[in-house]
């Protein structure tokens, strides 16, 4: 297992759409164990395998806080089938877009189809925040951040900032 870089704002490969994986083998598997060790160490509740530079429909999940025991889950080629008309707001953050955070309006449900780490077929209907961090890492498949659900004004200080950070850092 190993960690791997986590691609930040403003960058290309973030919008780029990811393709839907063929097989899952024993290549996938160390991609979604490295993406695991990854989302744990930044930490992260969720990670989309195009956020460490891969474009592959690929997900990992664990939404458990400190006190619980982890619920990590894998979605292979997810597919979001169904969404509730009833929405819910939370104060979403990526870590494409570090130390930004913005309240974000999604369906409160929604049903996901998917593959497992074995690459066994599941259906999962989700509320809550496992709902919202469902829409969140599959928005990222479709190379959309949460900003992009902002308005144009919220979105572009934001990317700004990020864009000048980054300058900085470069530049040290
Ligand atoms: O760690 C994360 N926290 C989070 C909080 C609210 C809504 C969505 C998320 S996902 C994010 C990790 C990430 O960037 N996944 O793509
Ligand atoms: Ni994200």
């Amino acid at each position: 297992m190993a960690i791997r870089q986590i691609i930040e704002a403003p960058d290309p490969r973030l919008k780029v759409i990811s393709e839907p994986v063929e097989a899952v083998d024993d290549d996938l598997r160390q991609l979604m164990d490295d993406m695991a060790e990854t989302m744990y160490a930044a930490p992260g509740i969720g990670l989309a395998a195009i956020q460490v530079g891969v474009p592959k429909r690929v997900l990992v999940l664990d939404i458990s806080s400190d006190e619980e025991e982890s619920d990590l889950r894998y979605f292979v080629n997810p597919q979001i089938v169904w969404t509730s008309n009833e929405l819910a707001i939370y104060n979403e953050g990526c870590l494409s877009l570090p130390e930004y955070y913005a309240e974000v309006e999604r369906p409160a449900a929604c049903r996901v189809e998917y593959l497992d780490y074995d690459g066994n077929r599941h259906t999962l209907e989700a509320s809550d925040l496992l709902s919202t961090c469902i829409q969140h890492e599959c928005d990222h498949l479709e190379g959309i951040l949460f900003v992009d659900h902002l308005s144009s004004l919220k979105r572009d200080m934001i990317l700004r900032k990020l864009a000048k950070a980054k300058k900085l850092k470069a530049a040290e």
